[in-house]
């Protein structure tokens, strides 16, 4: 904060220091860890980087706190001031971890003032985990570093690689939400060699993502316990077995933007994954019935030539339509004449994350209170 005195007035500029980071839907899902602690994955995954999902994320250091880990977390809602984040416990023991990790690249003393913002409302089927923690890892690191751009953050060494490694410690998919476009989260052999890259950027092919919201009942299992229950399924062993191949094809799909070709990998893969979820002990069931109802409705719609879209699922019952950009505010219109219940957010393949400073200028008096 700077104050230039101008008579009686004062100039107070305040620099805001902003991560932002995109969710994602993944073609080829991360279900099933092979180390729980280090979110290291059974199998690579690929996911599709989106832009208009995003989450918002300003972090300070608190000029006055009691002690170092007396972070404060506050959701900001639209039109609706804040409201305090429910698990701060989670947050607060990845950020004590995060702050070991950033301190060699300079600074990580203090407790921070977090405050969040989600472009999409909860439980709408749109993961707020990936966008959540990668736009917290950034802008925890920036906060204490004191930095205010990613080019700041790379010239301290902190790359692209390693936010993402730091933001998978969170939640595993966040590391995907670091890059933009078409992204390969590669397990490796061991917890320490795993990569996560872009393999192609937003531009060689844009693609639509409609995400249906047609079921909007709160989500029962996290996707953590889910996560801890895959390998007590009978097909996840069969699933392995296949998945490397099913990865190759579907980067083949995008490479050669097949959309027909890719489209029918993410269907099985999607059905697939949740059958892995069904079958697991205790059963993990996020389809409701108007999944079900919306599969079979896409398919013979398509099948009858009506339209040219293929669905994926996260780890809920709302399902994801894809589709070419060109196409979609047509499909948009079908899916609400066919089932008008449900709301639709109309998404797109995206850039990856960012870190942004605003100046905020004010004007006040000499004399008044700062407030601490
Ligand atoms: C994915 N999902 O690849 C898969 C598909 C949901 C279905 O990654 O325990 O929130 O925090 O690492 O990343 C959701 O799991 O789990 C997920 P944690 P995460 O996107």
């Amino acid at each position: 904060m700077v104050n230039q005195p101008t008579g009686k007035k004062a100039i107070q500029t305040t620099l805001h220091v902003t991560a932002t980071a995109p969710s994602n839907i993944a073609l080829i899902k991360y279900w099933g860890k092979s180390d729980a602690s280090l979110n290291w994955p059974a199998n690579d995954s690929l996911s599709m980087t989106l832009s208009q999902a995003k989450t918002t994320t300003t972090a300070n250091v608190q000029p006055d706190a009691k002690t170092p880990d007396a972070h404060r977390m506050a959701f900001k809602t639209t039109g609706a001031g804040t409201i305090p984040v429910r698990d701060l416990g989670k947050t607060t023991r990845y950020l004590e971890w995060l702050r070991n990790e950033v301190r060699p690249f300079g600074s990580a003393e203090g407790a921070l003032d977090i405050l969040t913002h989600n472009s999409f409302p909860s439980s709408c089927g749109i993961a707020s985990s990936a966008s959540g923690f990668a736009a917290l890892t950034i802008a925890a690191a920036a906060a204490w570093t004191g930095t205010k751009n990613l080019d700041e953050l790379h010239r301290l060494g902190i790359t692209q690689d390693i936010l993402s490694a730091w933001a998978r410690r969170g939640s595993g998919s966040a590391c995907r939400s670091i890059h933009g476009g078409f992204v390969h989260w590669v397990r490796g052999e061991a917890p320490t060699a795993q990569k996560v890259s872009a393999v192609f950027s937003p531009d060689h092919w844009p693609l639509a993502d409609l995400i249906v919201l047609i079921d909007r009942g709160a989500k029962s299992i996290s996707s953590t316990e889910g996560h801890a229950r895959a390998f007590t399924s009978p097909l996840m062993n069969v699933r392995m077995a296949g998945l490397g191949e099913r990865l190759k094809d579907a980067a083949q799909a995008i490479e050669m933007r097949d959309l027909e070709r890719l489209g029918t990998i993410i269907e099985s893969e999607a059905i697939e994954m949740h059958s892995v979820m069904m079958t697991s002990h205790p059963r993990t069931d996020y389809f409701s019935a108007p999944t079900i109802a919306f599969i079979r409705w896409l398919r013979e719609s398509r099948a009858a030539g009506n339209l040219a879209a293929w669905f994926t699922l996260d780890a809920g019952p709302n399902p994801h339509v894809i589709c070419r950009p060109q196409d979609a505010a047509a499909i948009n219109a079908m899916i609400l004449d066919k089932f008008p219940g449900s709301t639709t957010i109309h998404d797109q393949t995206g850039f990856g994350a960012t870190l942004q400073t605003s100046q905020e200028t004010s004007t006040r008096h000499q004399g008044d209170s700062d407030g601490y």
